[in-house]
């Protein structure tokens, strides 16, 4: 195969610039027809290079005049005029076959709607044309379709014509205003219900909200509404960013790559990231409605009015965006317990990601599929570095930089030395060293050794950064790390800065004039995307659990406890073990304690998981680690349970069934409860899970004690519930979704067989992203103990499964490869079942997405 690599050093601007394009879609049932008119202008010598994919030439026009053959070089994937005059218009016409399109990129079909993705390199699917972020345009775009089964036809920025056409068909044309790359283009045609409401921007302007779905589901997009209208207010006031065009649609789609995409005044949505209502959807997903919706409608101005260069800038829309979603959700809700979340993400996705074959520096060098990296790293070690910049430069030194890249950059495409240097330039600081973040992969080790001599605290610190395929040696990272110091009777104490900067390879810090040796938190808040190796002891961690105020560190604490814990059960025998008594006392304390917020509690009170462990270990035996984990909860719950029945009752006596933050919080701790009730004694609590599974008034209950069902060894209940489960909800799509996962994550050890034979069920289609997510993706990456069968079934059900997706849809397929992409963890004879499976892909003829993970994955020797 010819190696198609791209590198960030060869990056070259566009020979032409784009003045106007006129789009006309012409959309039937079997086909639609796209006549493209564009207005170029040189800018460099070299032939004109129009990026396109499985498109069908109808004809091309220069200046008026057809096109022969002999004129242009047309290749699978461009379309080349060698000798053109240095102003044209070029009128191409190409015929595409959305209803094929199973890639999901492009024009496609879902159910029975037309829409597109064109991010990152799906436009060159509709039409001829440069496609890459730095080339800019304003967009004209008529649609027309027949006018009963397509009535709303939709694009980017203002309706400005509409009207009716004799045969039954109707047409429109919107105008945006504002110039923006390709990959923001998009259309929607087909039948749809729509909810509206309005916003009044600062400036006193009226903006029309449109949210569409599919009619029936009207009453599931309250909370998206708001949600949208709390992310405008919101970047007014901490970012003065104010949104542009007067209107704002949302469209939710079931079948979709991703969350969602945010085209400029048309964002298209994974309905999934929409539709909401109590009974249909969990506490978790109202959160994610609330923080993707935000996500989407931040790009607004960080991605679209300030866009990319190139593709290895990613991160430069990306990592902001998602610091900037990160924050809004921590201001609408619990500031400590979403940092704990996001840091949960990080180490469970982005850690391993990191360690493993795919591991690239936030910004890449080199790739040879963009859509390989929208990644962890991209997105959420990016939203770190972002945050890091946050820490070292304050609130309003990072507002002031944002200010000044606004103004700099708004209506170009750029990079992240750009973004860099106006951080730098508005607060008269020099981030050289800091850059290194950008370029280095690897998640940096931090040891720290301290020693208290009279009055006075030193600290040595040193860094390391394992080895990636990118680069063996690594220069020293510049790291913030927020820090207290405690009296022996849990007071904080004064201190003059509360960040340490650690940029050299090894570092001390001193602190003199100390009454007592202080207790030390370090990386507060998680300020640094790092792995601490602290070695506190437990009375030390147990001091933390109890005093310390900053959520994260207190948190941190227990977790490490935890882990410290399970740990001993692996090392010793497991009728040796036994959960430290003060570790229960201070969980208990936890339980009990009304002075913390009860989704802190539920925090705390919630053990680490199979990743936390894991990356722990130098070779992980799963099974090994999943029973020490199953011996750590049954003890919890076995010392537990009394409080936790208590509290069970006391919380599902006053439930409220509301949707705000505190009855979210009470509804995590009781559910937490019943869990740790069914770990210790499945009999006697199996009562109380059952009534609640009966009685359940909202989704999150629901879901709770269903999935505590589907793990019972009764196998009648178990049957039972998931007979009872699909009969209330067979009519809801994205409720069988979670129907779906639990039963694929489920701990039993028959689930293999069971997922392969709900792969026939009629409510499944591989077609579907979400579905394969919901089932395969499930069993693959949160199903340890069964995935990482010791026979080798799950690797092999895995490699068969890819052999079909990656003919469908080649970036889903990619992506579910992913637990492939980190053999090197396991032990030898899992190592050995999973390379045998790379080996045989490898042989295979595979569409780029997927060859590139697994031809990555085979390569790690080299590392
Ligand atoms: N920008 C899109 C992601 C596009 C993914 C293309 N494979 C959604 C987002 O990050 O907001
Ligand atoms: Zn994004």
């Amino acid at each position: 195969m010819p190696d198609t690599t791209v590198y960030l050093k060869n990056y070259q601007p566009p020979f032409f610039s784009v003045e106007t394009i006129n789009l006309n879609f012409d959309l039937y049932d079997d086909h639609a027809l796209i006549s493209n008119e564009l207005k170029l202008t040189r800018q460099h010598e070299g032939p004109l290079h129009l990026c396109g994919d499985e498109l069908e030439l109808v004809s091309v026009h220069m200046n008026g005049q057809k096109l022969d053959q002999s004129e242009y070089i047309l290749q699978p994937d461009a379309l080349i005029i060698e000798n053109c005059p240095d102003e044209l218009t070029l009128n191409i016409v190409t015929r595409i076959y959305p209803q094929k399109n199973t890639q999901l990129s492009g024009l496609y079909r879902s159910n029975h709607l037309f829409c597109t993705q064109c991010e990152a390199e799906g436009f060159r699917r509709i039409t001829y044309f440069l496609d890459r972020p730095d080339v800019l345009t304003t967009y004209t775009t008529r649609i027309s379709a027949e006018k009963k089964q397509y009535p709303i036809l939709l694009s980017n920025g203002n309706l400005i014509d509409a009207g009716d056409a004799e045969d039954g068909r109707h047409w429109v044309v919107w105008k945006d205003p504002f110039k923006k790359p390709s990959y923001l283009f998009a259309l929607v045609a087909g039948n749809l219900a729509c909810v509206r409401d309005q916003f009044v921007t600062c400036s006193g302007r009226s903006i029309d909200l449109r949210i569409y779905v599919e009619p029936g589901n009207e009453d599931k997009c309250t909370h998206a509404m708001e949600s949208l209208k709390k992310s405008m207010r919101w970047d007014e006031e901490v970012y003065g960013r104010e949104y542009d065009l007067d209107i704002f649609m949302i469209v939710a789609v079931s079948d979709f790559n991703m969350g969602a995409m945010e085209n400029k005044g048309l964002n298209i949505f994974n309905s999934k990231y929409i539709l909401a209502r109590p009974d249909t959807a969990t506490d978790q997903d109202f959160a994610d409605v609330e923080g993707v919706v935000a996500h989407e409608y931040f790009h607004n101005w960080t991605g679209n009015r300030v866009t990319c260069r190139d593709w290895f800038q990613l991160s430069l829309k990306e990592g902001l965006t998602v610091f900037r979603d990160q924050e809004f959700s921590r201001d609408m809700n619990s500031r400590d317990v979403n940092r704990i979340m996001d840091v949960r993400v990080l180490r469970n996705s982005q850690f391993p990601e990191d360690a493993g074959t795919m591991a690239h520096p936030v910004r890449p060098e080199a790739y040879q599929e963009i859509n390989n990296f929208y990644t962890a790293t991209v997105y959420n070690k990016g939203a770190e570095v972002i945050r890091m910049q946050h820490t070292l430069l304050g609130k309003e030194g990072f507002r002031r930089g944002m200010d000044l890249y606004f103004n700099r950059h708004d209506g170009q495409a750029v990079t992240i030395d750009d973004f860099v240097a106006a951080m730098e330039d508005a607060n008269h600081i020099d981030l050289t060293q800091f850059k290194r973040w950008y370029s280095q992969a690897g998640t940096p080790e931090v040891l720290v050794t301290s020693n208290y001599a009279q009055g006075e605290l030193t600290l040595k610190m040193q860094q390391y950064c394992p080895p990636t395929p990118e680069c063996h040696d690594k220069k020293p990272f510049h790291i913030p790390i927020r820090f207290a110091l405690f009296d022996s009777k849990g007071q904080q104490l004064a201190i003059e800065n509360e960040i340490l900067e650690l940029k050299e390879k090894e570092q001390s810090f001193t602190f003199k004039g100390l009454s007592e040796k202080p207790v030390l938190s370090l990386l507060r808040e998680f300020s640094a995307p790092i792995k601490l190796k602290q070695n506190l002891s437990q009375d030390e961690l147990l001091f933390l659990l109890k005093y310390e105020v900053d959520g994260f560190a207190k948190w941190d604490a227990a977790q490490n406890l935890i882990i410290n814990s399970i740990k001993d059960c692996l090392n010793l025998h497991a009728n040796k073990w036994q959960i430290p008594s003060a570790l229960i006392s201070a969980l208990k304390h936890v339980l009990l304690d009304e002075s913390l917020d009860a989704d802190l509690r539920a925090e705390l009170l919630t053990p680490p998981g199979f990743e936390d462990i894991a990356m722990q270990l130098e070779s992980v035996d799963v099974g090994a680690v999943e029973k020490a984990r199953d011996f750590f909860h049954q003890q919890l719950g076995w010392y537990l349970y009394e409080e936790a029945q208590m509290l069970y009752q006391q919380l599902w006596t006053s439930e409220d069934h509301r949707m705000n933050g505190p009855a979210y919080g009470r509804r995590k701790l009781r559910n937490v409860c019943l869990w740790l009730m069914m770990k210790a004694k499945e009999s006697a609590a199996l009562d109380k899970c059952q009534q609640q599974f009966i009685a359940a008034q909202t989704m999150t209950d629901q879901i709770a004690s269903f999935s505590l069902l589907v793990n019972s060894t009764n196998q009648g209940l178990r049957e039972q519930a998931i007979e009872d489960f699909y009969k209330q909800w067979s009519k809801e799509d994205l409720v069988l979704d979670k129907w779906f996962t639990i039963q694929a994550i489920s701990e039993l050890p028959e689930t293999l067989n069971h997922v392969k034979m709900l792969l026939k069920h009629s409510a499944f289609s591989i077609k579907n992203p979400n579905k394969v997510r919901a089932l395969i993706g499930a069993f693959c990456m949160g199903n340890p103990r069964n995935f990482h069968a010791i026979d080798g079934s799950g690797y092999s059900f895995l490699a068969e499964i890819l052999v079909t997706l990656d003919k469908i849809n080649p970036q889903i397929a990619a992506r579910l490869a992913n637990p492939f992409t980190r053999w090197k963890r396991y032990d030898q004879h899992r190592q050995r079942l999973m390379r045998e499976q790379l080996e045989r892909l490898g042989k295979m003829e595979l569409s780029r997405d997927l060859a590139e993970v697994i031809s990555k994955s085979l390569l790690v020797n080299e590392v």
